[in-house]
């Protein structure tokens, strides 16, 4: 039977994109689906009405939600080029930080985003924090996942395009020669074929971030 693989994703989504990186990565033909989360297809509505949020992934029909999740789908139904490792330790491992960043990493960034002053320098203190737990991590390796990308790599995926666009918007640097070893695997992952010809250009990426940040800050 000829697999019929869909993706409900927006462009700009840091989540959507870990998504489409995997299938990439992978080589699986899949049809991309945008959608306007301002007036939710009934797609979206009927195969996440939980939390009614993209990514999806449907695969043959049956739809699967929450993008880490996705990506173990991924991983355990195209078996090749894997995103995780063997050995239940470092399994654990890449799903560990793959969850620091959505439960820590990410909301302390968009903290310093989308709030001004003793809220974003607390929200500022918080990332750095953050950001120095993930720098130790990469002590001695090339990607999170070892010598590959792997499912933390694909989590982490978001700064290495997203963080120059909201340092940008800030004024504020937080990725910066206080990170070596991040800076080195952002350099290293941007490279990476599959991720390079599967991102938002960086202008794309400003036009629609400074909207979003004009929403938070509105001129008086
Ligand atoms: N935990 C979710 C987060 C997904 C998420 O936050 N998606 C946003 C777009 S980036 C969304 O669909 N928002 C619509 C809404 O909140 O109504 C995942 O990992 O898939």
């Amino acid at each position: 039977m000829a697999e019929e693989v869909k993706l409900l994703n927006t462009w700009p989504s840091p989540f959507g994109l870990r998504v489409a990186w995997a299938l990439k990565l992978k080589g699986i033909e899949y049809e991309s689906i945008e959608e306007d989360l301002s007036n939710k297809s009934a797609l979206l509505l009927h195969s996440n009405p939980v939390y009614k949020k993209i990514p999806v992934l449907i695969h043959n029909g049956k739809p699967i939600s929450e993008s880490l999740i996705i990506l173990e789908y991924i991983d355990q139904t195209w078996t090749h080029n894997p995103i995780l490792p063997q050995l239940p330790w470092e399994k654990a491992r890449q799903r560990f930080w793959a969850k620091f960043n959505d439960d820590r990493l990410l909301p302390s960034i968009w903290r310093v985003f989308v709030t001004q002053g003793k809220e974003r320098e607390e929200a500022m203190e918080a990332s750095l924090e953050n950001l120095k737990f993930v720098e130790e991590e990469l002590q001695g390796k090339r990607f999170f996942g070892g010598d590959k990308i792997g499912l933390a790599d694909l989590a982490f995926g978001w700064l290495a395009n997203l963080i120059s666009v909201l340092q940008q918007l800030t004024g504020l640097k937080l990725i910066d020669e206080r990170f070596p070893l991040l800076s080195a695997w952002i350099q290293e992952f941007s490279e990476t074929q599959i991720i390079k010809d599967n991102w938002p250009s960086h202008d794309k990426l400003l036009v629609k971030y400074q909207a979003v940040y004009d929403k938070f800050h509105p001129l008086k």
